[in-house]
């Protein structure tokens, strides 16, 4: 059997990957090595997709639409009874009750991303307006500040820098940035480059760390705070790049002193020393790259930390050069920061478009005439993945239709009314929208490895099907461009925007339109990747220097139709993007970055000690990366090669005090729920400090492993302006069993 290019998509890399399939009827993900052809991950691969097989070959897979009964469990149906059923419930909503009280969540999860772009047609169709997904539970209280401070999202060289600073990031399992052990293998290394890791745990990557700030939990805004201190006092800002390029430094400083190193020191349980030394390194680098993640996103004073980071590393003139920050171009547009709209019954936030996660519940349960009544749910598990999961499968309860689309019985299925089985990640051709490479930044359209068997349906051809019965689009609208399509892609092209810029209709149907029209002329192992035509001609009319660097020239729509083609024609992934570092710009509209934002500046000033509570003498971490966790994207827990028990991490101190020894088992118990856990004893663990790995205690047909860790989570914790949850710090207190 030949090996087959496609990417792992158990997390957001995606990397290139080549796959020998064999077993009966060559349906079998047999052996994995990582692809050298794929331009963004040239080869590299970790531990993990060497287990996809389990993934893809569940024999508990759903093979079935299902309809709920009433007593609760599910019964199979027609696709033809389920198309039918859940666009007439739905269309009831949006006729009876108004289109913005369907709600949508998910689109995708590490490497799928083609579903969402579908779903955009569905959603047109029935007026939904509101919309949330995983990102609006980690990333959008950075997503607020880098709105405000620079109108553009960062990302980090890594691969370049001098000093590397990981702010509750474990990229040595967690990954998230290209060749994460490699990189880190030479950071550390390198006596001239400095690794800086901010983490209350002894993790992989601390350990191979210069500097470890092994910080009490939920302490970093003042860890950041004492940083930010020395640098003003000692005087190792960037002058040069404050004058040109930021505007509020004055303001800052003056909300700085309101705190000193020695308070924060204490706080944060460092000693002062060591932040000095730390801050000193980063104010005398010639560049730093800086990546936070889940440890500060999901935790106290997440948005704070999110705009101290940025402080960080502005103060200190690391913005736009090589081993700094830079400004990345995925193939689709984010977008960024306060869109100025509110949630409609809690009035929240809706940064970057998305819900925040921790509402979402009180939006449903609420007794208010703008709550959700419908939800559909798309490669997502938001019952298991949200904060408070008994209270999530209470609000999926209280909507008058609820409609998931999963290639498994999910956590969330089982609360729905309608279950629409999809085919899996590699019987349909897929993508992801993670793009953040730079300079040169890369594409991947995976073709399908394996025909799907009958049953399951890809989403492309579900939202078709929901469209069409839904009267949004018919035969009349398909016919003259399915035509176009036979004539080859420019004629194309030209029909098809032809048709949809004429037609406000049509422009929102465009992606089943491109799928039931050129769909049906490309390879059927390229079919779903039809929707890319648009987003590829968008590109380029949006970056015609740095497409065409890529060697995609012409005027619209030529060049966005040769990437297109491209992408076609190389499995193994296309460099579509060249950027120069000239071009990283700060986007506000005062074309400087805005240092001093008042609301943040008195959340300084204001800063008080966390107030801990006598009767939850633990912090829970619900969460963590491990080797063998992958969200909830494979179910089956033999996946596991390690951790399959998903054992709770304590200090051996802790433990001994506890009466518990290796092996055993403890009983946790936070403010909203209470479970038995396995116990590991680390010394990688800080005294009262406990953690729980993330995408356990999946049900599945042959046995539920590890704590569902949002059974113990509550919505009421979480960050004041982004209303992303504090998963990472949950007050737990635990005792000894049997
Ligand atoms: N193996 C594996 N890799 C994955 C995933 C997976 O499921 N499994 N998921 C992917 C996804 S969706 C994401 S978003 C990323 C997340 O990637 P990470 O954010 O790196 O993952 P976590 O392990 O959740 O959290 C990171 C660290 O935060 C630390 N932490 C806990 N409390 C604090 C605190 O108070 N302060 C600080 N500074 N740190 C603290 C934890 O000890 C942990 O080491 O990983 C991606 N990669
Ligand atoms: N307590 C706690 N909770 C957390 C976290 C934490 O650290 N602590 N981490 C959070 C983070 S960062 C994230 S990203 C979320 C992730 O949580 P979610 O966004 O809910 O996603 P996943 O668990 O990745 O689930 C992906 C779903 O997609 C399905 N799927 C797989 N392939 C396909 C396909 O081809 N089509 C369709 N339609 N479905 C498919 C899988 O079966 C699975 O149900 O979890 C969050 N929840
Ligand atoms: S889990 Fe992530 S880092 Fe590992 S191979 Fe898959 S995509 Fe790459
Ligand atoms: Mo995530």
């Amino acid at each position: 059997m030949a090996w087959k290019p496609t990417a792992c998509i158990l997390c957001e890399c995606n990397c290139g990957i080549e796959v020998e399939l064999g077993g009966e009827n060559g349906r079998e993900m047999v052996r994995f090595r990582g692809d050298k052809r794929h331009p963004a991950s040239k080869g590299y691969a970790c531990e993990k997709p060497h287990r996809l097989n389990f993934y893809q070959n569940d024999p508990h897979r759903l093979t079935t639409p299902l309809r709920r009964r009433p007593d609760g469990s599910h019964e199979p149906i027609s696709w033809e009874v389920a198309i039918r059923e859940v666009a007439e419930k739905l269309a009831a909503v949006r006729d009876n009750h108004g289109g913005t009280k369907i709600f949508y969540y998910g689109g995708g999860g590490q490497g799928n991303h083609l579903p969402g772009a579908y779903a955009t047609a569905t959603r047109k169709a029935l007026g939904s307006r509101y919309r949330s997904s995983a990102l609006a539970q980690e990333k959008t209280g950075e997503f607020l500040v880098a709105g405000e401070m620079l109108g553009t999202m960062t990302r980090s060289d890594f691969e370049h820098c001098e000093v590397a600073v990981f702010l509750g990031k474990n990229p040595w399992q967690s990954h998230s940035i290209p060749h994460a052990r490699v990189t880190l293998k030479a950071l550390a290394k390198d006596p001239a480059r400095t690794l800086i890791v901010i983490d209350p745990r002894r993790t992989k990557t601390a350990e191979m760390a210069d500097i470890h700030l092994q910080l009490a939990p939920g302490t970093d805004a003042w860890l950041l705070l004492g940083m930010l201190r020395v640098l003003v006092d000692e005087d190792l800002v960037d002058h040069g790049f404050l004058d040109a390029k930021t505007r509020g430094f004055e303001e800052v400083v003056e909300a700085l002193r309101s705190h000193s190193l020695a308070e924060c020191a204490a706080i944060c349980e460092l000693p002062e020393d060591q932040i000095r030394e730390a801050a000193r390194r980063i104010g005398t680098a010639t560049s730093v790259a800086c990546f936070e993640d889940l440890g500060v996103q999901m935790n106290r004073h997440s948005t704070l930390v999110s705009y101290l980071d940025r402080l960080l590393w502005l103060l200190t003139g690391n913005f736009g050069k090589p081993g700094t920050q830079y400004t990345p171009k995925p193939l689709i547009p984010w977008i960024f920061g306060d869109t100025g709209k509110r949630s409609p019954v809690t009035g929240a936030r809706i940064i970057s478009g998305l819900v925040p996660c921790n509402h979402i519940a009180d939006e449903i349960l609420a007794d208010h005439p703008d709550r959700y009544r419908a939800m559909i749910v798309e490669a997502a598990n938001p019952a298991h993945s949200l904060a408070d999961s008994p209270r999530f499968r209470e609000a999926m309860a209280a909507l008058d239709v609820s409609v998931v689309i999963d290639v498994a019985m999910t956590e969330t299925a089982k609360c729905a009314d309608y279950v629409l089985p999809a085919s899996t990640q590699f019987e349909k051709a897929e993508a992801t929208f993670f793009n953040f490479e730079f300079p040169d930044n890369a594409f991947q359209l995976r073709p399908a490895l394996f025909t799907p068997p009958d049953g399951p349906l890809p989403e492309a051809e579900i939202h078709a099907r929901l469209c069409e019965a839904l009267g949004a689009i018919s035969e009349a609208d398909i016919a003259p461009l399915r035509q176009a399509a036979e004539a080859g892609l420019p004629a194309f092209g030209a029909a098809f925007m032809q048709a949809v810029m004429s037609d406000r209709r049509l422009s929102g149907q465009a992606p089943v339109l491109l799928y039931r029209t050129l769909g049906e002329v490309l390879p059927p192992e390229l079919k779903e990747g039809a929707v890319l035509l648009a987003l590829c001609v968008q590109f380029a009319m949006a970056n015609p220097a740095q497409i065409g660097r890529a060697g995609f020239a012409g005027p619209p729509p030529f060049a966005g139709l040769a990437l297109f083609q491209k992408l076609l024609d190389t499995p193994t992934g296309v460099v579509f993007s060249r950027s120069e570092w000239s071009e990283v710009a700060i986007q506000t509209p005062s074309g400087k970055a805005e240092l001093a934002l008042p609301e943040f500046l008195d959340a300084i000033r204001e800063l008080a000690p966390p107030a801990a509570d006598p009767a939850y003498p633990f912090v829970l971490s619900a969460g963590e990366r491990r080797s063998f966790t992958a969200n909830t994207i494979i179910r089956d827990g033999d996946w596991r090669k390690k951790g399959a028990s998903g054992a709770l991490r304590i200090h051996p101190e802790d433990a001994s005090a506890l009466g518990v020894s290796a092996g055993g088992q403890l009983r946790i118990t936070t403010r909203r729920g209470s479970a038995v856990v396995d116990v590991e004893i680390s010394e990688s663990m800080r005294r009262g400090h406990v953690s729980l790995p993330n995408g356990l205690g999946t049900t599945h047909p042959d046995g539920t492993r590890g704590v569902a860790p949002n059974e113990l989570t509550s919505t009421e914790d979480m960050d004041p302006w982004a209303g992303t949850p504090w998963h990472k710090s949950v007050p737990a207190q635990l005792e000894a069993v049997g």
